[in-house]
């Protein structure tokens, strides 16, 4: 059977095709279908990635899989948040969406607020055209670097470095992003609760 990708950024669906890859699953994407972005005005995560996937669903008759992340930063009381792919404007520039960070933080600092702890978190649906939904998520923890680093990865990633490691995940080959991501960790449910039963 065919799984809708509910997703239309490239970074994205780039890493769901590489976790899904030894499942052998047929995958197409939303775009590719030709199915419309709905609005993502859901208050979490999870209601975006409800959101997403039950379009995809209801829109091609098909299992859809969706996609709503976002990177929190403890200091700005969780932004950016569900609105991550906003701060970086109309033109998707996340180098402005980074500087925004970095802005932000420093302004935090100024008051006295120097805590750089942010984590990304993962939320995927899974949603059938008849109207159910399961989600998955995920988490990981770490810090906001600056300068930013690497250019590997999407979005955020070059201002990012998880718990324990040295390197952003801007620095990151793919396989090392998928043993410690938000986005492999909301996978790793979804696998264990899905396709091992
Ligand atoms: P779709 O809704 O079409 O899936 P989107 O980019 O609009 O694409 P979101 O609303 O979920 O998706 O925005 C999430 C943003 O959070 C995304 O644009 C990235 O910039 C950021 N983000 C999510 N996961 C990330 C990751 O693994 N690394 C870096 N940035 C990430």
């Amino acid at each position: 059977d065919k799984l809708v990708l509910a997703t239309h950024n490239a970074g994205k669906l780039r890493e769901i095709a590489e976790l899904l890859a030894p499942y052998g699953i047929d995958v197409v994407s939303a775009g590719d279908l030709g199915l419309p972005e709905p609005v993502e005005d859901g208050d979490s995560f999870a209601a975006n990635a409800r959101i997403k996937a039950l379009a995809a669903a209801k829109g091609s008759g098909y299992p859809a899989l969706s996609d709503d992340s976002g990177l929190a930063v403890v200091a700005l009381n969780g932004d950016p948040g569900i609105y991550s792919a906003r701060w970086a404007g109309p033109t998707k520039d996340f180098s402005l969406a980074m500087t925004s960070v970095e802005q932000a933080l420093a302004a935090a600092a100024a008051k006295g607020d120097s805590n750089r702890a942010a984590y990304f978190i993962c939320a995927l649906c899974l949603a059938w055209p008849d109207g159910s939904t399961e989600v998955f998520e995920g988490r990981v923890d770490g810090t906001i670097v600056h300068p930013a680093r690497g250019n590997q990865g999407f979005g955020y990633d070059p201002i990012f470095q998880a718990e324990g490691e040295s390197i952003t995940f801007g620095e990151m080959d793919p396989a090392r992003k998928h043993s410690m991501s938000h986005r492999a960790r909301a996978f790793a449910l979804l696998v264990e609760q899905k396709f091992k039963a």
